[in-house]
């Protein structure tokens, strides 16, 4: 009995960390399961897994390759001025756990690999009974379900201290709560994204879940009451004379970018770079800031090939998983994939406008003489901001792109400086930052610090109700949209004579 339970967990360890926690293969075998099931023949199978895994593959190049050039140059100027700061970011938040949880809490969260066992369960069956759950998506990004789990586990522990003892507790607590989280977040924004690809068959599985639905509905409101039928969008946009150079995404991205981070690199000076190694002496810094801020369209474009490169694969393979599995189920994906989708200058323009909110907000916590500083990280400035114009874009045209990023850059620096400082995390260099986790997280965090058990039980059945309340408000698209998006725009046109 012992010996089989190790078997299993050890082949188990070995799916999830080699499979379930890297997209590109959880994505890669999502479609040839998909296609197995269509009974496409084999050589159908094969070259849809191998466009899935290298197109998620190029998207991941593309958004790595934007981090590792971008976060630095941000994180610089907490060095260039010897701030004392906390970084706003993923991967600043996990090592903060990492450094941190031991000395405050006396413990370390070991068991990811069966928290993301059970989570993953619970969000298949919750699916599967779908009549009665009302949820639709099913999350595939493993390396963010990660960071949200150290992240989960400081504040659960934080929140807690009733079950603190129990590490069996502690994971049943977090399975639930995580499990729940992922699977009503990506069914909120399956409506949104149906919509915004005209029936990719996918939601967004990621850290701004909770922004795009509430942007997506505020950008309606904003785009219908204006009383005209459609408000102007971003790619209605067409300028005139010399500007229509900004008509074309590359250039209008090079050319922003290279305003927005050139002014950053010439505040941290070539004496900084230089030491700093992200340049040699002997470089010319003119051609160093060309170059970086270049590159920025340069991952972009990489991005948005890999996103071409997967998605037909994904649409049409999920088919064959929806209708024999797991009927009306969609994947929840990176929202980076949203990039392929509505304007292409949305993603700038949310990135700016966001970074716009999270500059003004630290400003406002000098200001303030805040015991806490945050510093902008590149992964919330950039894809919470640019998805959430991407979606706001698409529902309320050009002032809800500007608007709904600029706030949600307002709620990172703001929340992530309070929750961060109350739960002593602050003090560890880094907190997530990601909208969700800015806001709606401390939310579960107060209400459980202050409730206990009884917090956990409103936390619980707050996310139990979201989808049966969206269901309430709409039973008769709920279920088409993800089953037959055609018909479901049909209905859609016919109720709008
Ligand atoms: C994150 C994170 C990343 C990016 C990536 C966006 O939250 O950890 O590496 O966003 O998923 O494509």
């Amino acid at each position: 009995m012992e010996g089989n339970m190790e078997i299993l967990l050890k082949v188990w360890t070995y799916f999830a960390s080699n499979i379930l926690t890297q997209p590109a293969f959880f994505i890669g075998l999502i479609v040839i399961i998909g296609y197995l099931l269509l009974k496409k023949p084999w050589y159908d199978v094969l070259s849809g897994g191998v466009k899935a895994v290298c197109g998620y593959m190029i998207l991941a190049v593309g958004s790595g390759g934007l981090v590792n050039n971008f976060r630095p140059i941000l994180v610089g100027l907490k060095d260039r001025f010897s701030l004392d700061a906390m970084v706003i970011d993923p991967y600043f938040g996990q090592n903060a756990v990492t450094a941190g949880v031991e000395e405050v809490f006396g413990k370390t969260f070991s068991n990811v690999m069966i928290l993301l066992l059970i989570a993953f369960i619970v969000n298949i069956l919750l699916v599967r009974f779908r009549k009665v759950t009302k949820l639709r998506a099913v999350f595939t990004t493993g390396h963010v379900q990660i960071q949200q789990a150290s992240t989960a586990f400081w504040l659960i522990l934080f929140a807690l201290p009733v079950i603190a003892a129990n590490d069996t507790l502690i994971l049943v607590v977090m399975a639930i709560i995580l499990g729940l989280y992922w699977a009503v977040g990506s069914n909120l924004t399956v409506r949104a994204t149906q919509e915004l690809t005209d029936g990719g068959g996918f939601a967004i599985a990621h850290q701004q879940m909770f922004a795009i639905a509430i942007a997506s509905v505020l950008a309606e409101k904003m785009g219908r009451r204006k009383g005209k039928k459609e408000s102007k969008k971003l790619e209605d946009i067409q300028f005139p004379g010399f500007l229509s150079i900004f008509n074309e995404n590359m250039v209008a991205t090079s050319i922003l970018m290279f305003i927005f981070f050139g002014i950053i690199l010439l505040i941290l000076g070539k004496d900084y770079l230089v030491q700093a190694e992200f340049m040699k002496d002997t470089d010319s810094f003119l051609f160093y800031i060309l170059k970086t801020c270049l590159n920025f369209s340069v991952y972009l474009a990489i991005l948005q090939l890999g996103i071409r490169t997967f998605v037909t694969e994904l649409t049409q393979s999920f088919h064959g998983i929806s209708q024999k599995l797991l009927p009306g189920a969609v994947p929840g994906v990176d929202c980076a994939v949203a990039y392929g989708f509505g304007s292409p200058n949305a993603v700038t323009v949310g990135f700016l406008a966001g970074a716009t909110g999270q500059f003004l907000a630290i400003i406002a916590l000098i200001l303030l003489k805040s015991p806490v500083l945050v510093i902008a990280g590149f992964v919330p400035v950039f894809f919470d901001n640019a998805t959430i114009a991407v979606f706001a874009n698409n529902k309320g045209g050009i002032k809800a792109a500007l608007l709904f990023p600029f706030l949600a850059g307002l709620c990172q620096v703001f929340g992530s400086a309070i929750i961060a400082s109350w739960v002593g995390m602050a003090a560890y260099g880094g907190y997530l930052g990601m909208w969700d986790w800015a806001v709606v997280w401390p939310v579960f965090t107060v209400v459980m610090k202050y409730l206990s058990y009884f917090g956990i039980a409103i936390v619980v059945i707050a996310l139990i109700a979201i989808p049966q309340l969206q269901y309430l408000k709409d039973k008769k698209h709920y279920f088409l949209i993800t089953d037959d998006y055609e018909e479901y725009k049909k209905v859609k046109a016919e109720e709008a004579n």
